[in-house]
């Protein structure tokens, strides 16, 4: 069966919507590598909301990571209407001395950011080897971008969940793609969000705020 171009699987519409992003980085910048980019905060939290359907692929055990990932976004996405830009989320609150305090906005970006970084990671791992499993892909890219921020609790949670994830065959079906299909639409999110990850770090970096956290 032959798929018509224009039927979006949840996968081209994720790399669809990071691709907006990342050419709003490439026009928003003077071109020199590491140039302060501003993002506008609206259309990226639009653009995280769509990494939501990838939560539906992955049974129950994942239901509190959709809760954690989409009340995170949601916030920003409420922030919306005070700040414009990521910058003038993170300039508020090293104003205020609440960067890294529980619920701020720069502390939800900072969690929304691993979690995307989590996907790409995600992704780079399951087209690597043909007949890597989404379990060993998972774990991997896990304990890479997320584990070193959690809790124990969790990442004790997060590895029993992962012996309930389907295989890479089902997760192939559930998202409607081939292996072929998937791997082109994974490479466009992995290189789409390289550049929106490295512009939402350079914003730390930039105000003295370090990534250890
Ligand atoms: C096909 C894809 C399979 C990927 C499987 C990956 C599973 C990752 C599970 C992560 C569970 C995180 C649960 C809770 C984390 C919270 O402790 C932290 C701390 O928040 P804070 O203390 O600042 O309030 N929350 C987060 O890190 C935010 C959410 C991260 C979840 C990322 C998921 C990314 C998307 C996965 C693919 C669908």
């Amino acid at each position: 069966i032959v798929k018509p171009a224009h039927i979006q699987t949840p996968l081209s519409s994720i790399a669809k919507a990071f691709e907006e992003i990342s050419d709003l980085i490439q026009k928003g910048g003077d071109g020199k590598e590491g140039a302060a980019v501003d993002l506008k905060l609206k259309p990226f939290c639009e653009a995280c909301t769509y990494v939501s359907v990838l939560f539906g692929c992955l049974g129950i055990a994942f239901k509190f990571a959709e809760m954690e990932y989409t009340a995170k976004v949601r916030d920003l996405l409420e922030a919306s209407n005070k700040f414009n830009t990521l910058s003038s989320v993170v300039d508020h609150d090293l104003k205020n001395k609440t960067v890294r305090s529980p619920g701020s906005h720069t502390r939800n970006l900072r969690r929304v950011r691993q979690g995307l970084d989590l996907i790409r990671e995600l992704f780079q791992n399951f087209i690597s080897t043909e007949n890597h499993s989404l379990k060993k892909a998972a774990t991997t890219a896990y304990q890479q971008c997320c584990a070193p921020y959690h809790t124990w609790a969790v990442r004790t949670a997060v590895s029993a969940g992962m012996c309930t994830l389907p295989t890479r065959e089902q997760l192939l079906l559930n998202l409607n793609e081939t292996d072929k299909t998937a791997e082109k639409e994974m490479r466009r999110y992995i290189k789409a969000s390289n550049d929106v990850i490295k512009t939402i770090d350079n914003l730390y970096i930039a105000r003295g705020i370090t990534l250890d956290w």
